[in-house]
C-alpha cells in the first residue's frame, strides 16, 4: 500500500500542554510521526509520496469559513499581541455566554474557535496543519484513481476538530475532509470507521445530520475518559442522519476480547450501509502503555485489526490519528497496515 507524507509536520513543534496540573511537553510531538514513517519503511509496506497542493474548498464543506480563515492568522495575531511562547485559549464560552459573537482580541478568538486547551500553535503549525490536510486528500486520490488501499500519514490529527472548532491536538478534520472528497467525486455512501482510544467527537459532529456518511465509533466511555462531553451510545444521529452515527463507548481496562467484539458488532453495522468506500481513523493509543489512555490492547492485536478491516472487502482510506507511547506507535499503526495487506 501507498502512504502519503509530509516532513512539513515537524514545524508543529515544542508545543505545550496542562496536565494533572503541570505544564508539560505535548505528548503530540514530531518523533510520533517519524517513528511511523521508520516502521513502515523498515517493513516494505510501499512506496512513501509527497502530498499535492489542495486548496480549502473542499474542506469548507466540512468546516465553517470562519474558522478556516481563522486558522492561518493564529500566529500573526498572537505575535503582533506581543507573545513569543505557545499560541493556546484559556476562556470558553460555556453555558451562560455569548458563544455567538467571535471577539476581536486574539485570546477571546482562540477561546471561540476551540473546546479545549489541547491545541497550541507555533510558528510552523498553520503549515504543519495545511500539510496534514493536504496528505489526506492526496491518500483520498489514490484511492480514487484505483487503489484498493492508501495509508495518509496524517499529523497534525484530526478526529477532535469539529465544524468550527480545534481541540485535542486536531485543527482540520482530516478524516472528514477526505470523506467529503469522496462524496465530491460522487460516492453515494462513505463509512468512517473510528478506531482511537478517544471519541471522535468532531468528525460525529460534521456528519451528524447527514445520510451520506456513516460514522462509526469505538472508544472510551466519556463518562470517564475525555472528550467527556460526547460520544455516549445513544447519539445516533439526527434528522437525515438518524441511525447513521454509532457509537461503542468502553470502559476503562478494556481489553482486545471485548474491543474486538465491538469492532466485530461496528463491522456488520458498516457491511449493512452498503458504502462505496471506508476511511479508518486510525488511532493506536488503545495500546496498554499508551502513556494517555487506559485500554488494554497488545501489540500482536494490532494485526488483527487490519485483518478484520480487511475483510470488509471495501476500498480502504488509513488516516492517522492519536497514539503516544511514541517507540511503540509506529510498530502498532504499521502492525495494522501490515495485517490488513498480510489477510
Ligand atoms: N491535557 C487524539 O488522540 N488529553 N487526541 C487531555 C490533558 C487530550 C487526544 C489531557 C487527548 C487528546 C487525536
Ligand atoms: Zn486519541
Amino acid at each position: 500500500m501507498k502512504t502519503v507524507f509530509s516532513p512539513r509536520h515537524a514545524g508543529h513543534a515544542n508545543n505545550l500542554e496542562l496536565v494533572a496540573g503541570a505544564i508539560v511537553p505535548a505528548f503530540e510531538m514530531p518523533s510520533r510521526a517519524d517513528y511511523v514513517l521508520e516502521r513502515l519503511t523498515s517493513e516494505g509496506l510501499g512506496p512513501v509520496l509527497e502530498p499535492e497542493d489542495f486548496d480549502l474548498s473542499i474542506a469548507a464543506r466540512v468546516h465553517r469559513q470562519d474558522y478556516l480563515d481563522f486558522l492561518p492568522t493564529v500566529w500573526d495575531l498572537w505575535t503582533a499581541a506581543g507573545r513569543t511562547g505557545t499560541a493556546l485559549p484559556f476562556t470558553w464560552p460555556t453555558r451562560g455566554l455569548r458563544g455567538d459573537v467571535c471577539p476581536d482580541f486574539i485570546d477571546g478568538k482562540l477561546g471561540y474557535y476551540s473546546f479545549d486547551g489541547g491545541c497550541g500553535m507555533v510558528a510552523g503549525t498553520w503549515d504543519a496543519i495545511k500539510s496534514s490536510h493536504d496528505v489526506a486528500l492526496t491518500a483520498a486520490g489514490l484511492i480514487q484513481s484505483g487503489e484498493s488501499a492508501a495509508f495518509a500519514l496524517c499529523r497534525p490529527p484530526g478526529h477532535h476538530a469539529g465544524a468550527g472548532f480545534m481541540g485535542g491536538y486536531c485543527y482540520i478534520n482530516n478524516a472528514a475532509v477526505a470523506a467529503q472528497s469522496f462524496i465530491d467525486k460522487g460516492a453515494k455512501r462513505v463509512s468512517i470507521l473510528d478506531v482511537d482510544y478517544h471519541h471522535g467527537n468532531g468528525t460525529q459532529e460534521i456528519f451528524y445530520g447527514r445520510a451520506d456518511v456513516q460514522v462509526i465509533n469505538l472508544h472510551a466511555d466519556p463518562m470517564q475518559e475525555y472528550p467527556y462531553f460526547l460520544g455516549h451510545a445513544d447519539e445516533r444521529g439526527t434528522g437525515e442522519g438518524e441511525g447513521f452515527n454509532l457509537n461503542y463507548p468502553m470502559p476503562f481496562g478494556t481489553s482486545f476480547d471485548t474491543w474486538s467484539a465491538a469492532l466485530d458488532d461496528a463491522c456488520h453495522k458498516l457491511l449493512a450501509y452498503q458504502p462505496e468506500v471506508v476511511l479508518v481513523s486510525l488511532g493506536v493509543d488503545t495500546f496498554e502503555k499508551d502513556p494517555i489512555s487506559k485500554f488494554k490492547l497488545k501489540t500482536e492485536d494490532f494485526p488483527k485489526i487490519g485483518a478484520r478491516i480487511r475483510k470488509l472487502g471495501l476500498p480502504t482510506l488509513f488516516v492517522m490519528e492519536g497514539g503516544y507511547a511514541v517507540a511503540e506507535i509506529g510498530v502498532n499503526a504499521v502492525g495494522v497496515l501490515t495485517g490488513f495487506e498480510g489477510a
